[in-house]
């Protein structure tokens, strides 16, 4: 018999498996992560050795049951417009229709974010013959508010060439921002109805501190470094992120969807391997966090795997901070 999947252990152990966007879907959990290539190429701080090709959907009924890989559900060479790197996706759902959003470079190199389609929420999705006009960087993650409007968020700085496009264009060279400046913020844009196109020019997100100044760019433990996550929880919009660099998974609050967010603490300590990349969600009465680390391949950053573990809010809307290696 199949075995049910225990917290803070791989979800899967046949593949490797990262950035996890976990959603509810048809009563059941449904995981949209990205699928390492398990290769022994060399590492740097661009990305490189991240060379994933397809998209695999894991399921689970509930956390008793076993969890279920619906097989490849999308592949690069069936992407017009993309070259490599299918890295992190989020999906939603809305219109009848499962989207699946997705970082991939385009033929000149530059990450940008495309749409797949499909009627269930295991896929196979069918993409778009374009990426999304005026799309770039990578890790998009939507939120369909209680009112139906969507709106994705995105960034990611180094490989995620969030800082080469601190001018509204794409530039190669580009410095990075002063590290007594204000950091780059994550993207948002709210998605038009048929959920394939930006409705505007996607806006920086503002993060700051307790007394309202923005977080800046060398304060490396709380500044936006890549893998968004908006989710809400008692009509307060949470949005958390990597630090990148500390390892962290970190998070900020605001009355509105857009921003600007508050800056408000903690929520991962850092995992084995250099990325960290998370996603919340509610499934009946508890809350979730879906995360990765690299413990099944002794900690090599490019062959991850995807876990999750059991989040808990204080009174005051606080979340409490996770050591997943603490019993
Ligand atoms: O998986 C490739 C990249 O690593 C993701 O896009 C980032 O968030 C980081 O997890």
């Amino acid at each position: 018999m199949e075995k049910k999947v225990q917290p803070n252990t791989p979800l899967v152990t046949h593949i490797y498996t990262a950035d996890p966007s976990a959603h509810v879907y048809e009563g059941k959990i449904y995981i949209y992560p990205s699928h390492d290539l398990d290769h022994d190429g060399e590492s740097n701080d661009n990305g490189d050795q991240y060379k994933m090709e397809d998209y695999h959907v894991l399921s689970l009924d509930n956390f008793d049951s076993p969890v279920v890989d619906h097989g490849q559900v999308l592949h690069v060479k069936d992407i017009p417009w993309a070259s490599k790197q299918l890295w992190a996706p989020d999906a939603a759902f809305k219109n009848d229709t499962y989207y699946l959003f997705f970082p991939a470079r385009d033929h000149d190199d530059i990450f940008r974010i495309g749409v797949a389609t499909s009627s269930s929420p295991a896929g196979p999705f069918t993409p778009q013959e374009n990426y999304m006009p005026g799309s770039y960087s990578i890790d998009p993650a939507v939120l369909v508010d209680e009112d139906d409007k969507a709106y994705i968020y995105f960034g990611g700085l180094w490989g995620g060439q969030l800082e080469k496009w601190q001018t509204g264009t794409f530039v190669a060279d580009a410095p990075d921002p002063a590290l007594d400046g204000p950091a780059l913020g994550p993207r948002v844009a709210e998605l038009s109805d048929d959920m394939l196109t930006f409705k505007e020019e996607p806006k920086e997100i503002s993060i700051v501190d307790e007394n309202g100044n923005p977080i800046l760019a060398g304060d490396e433990d709380r500044r936006f470094f890549e893998g968004p996550w908006v989710h809400k929880y008692n009509g307060l919009y949470y949005l958390s992120y990597s630090t990148g660099t500390k390892h962290t998974i970190v998070y900020a609050t605001s009355e509105n969807p857009q921003g600007p967010f508050t800056f408000r603490g903690k929520i991962l300590e850092p995992v084995i391997g250099w990325t960290t990349h998370h996603s919340i969600v509610q499934f009946q009465d508890k809350w979730y966090l879906f995360y990765h680390d690299c413990s099944l391949s002794d900690g090599v950053n490019h062959k991850r795997s995807v876990k999750y573990t059991e989040i808990k809010y204080n009174e005051d809307g606080t979340i409490q901070t996770i050591d997943p290696y603490k019993e």
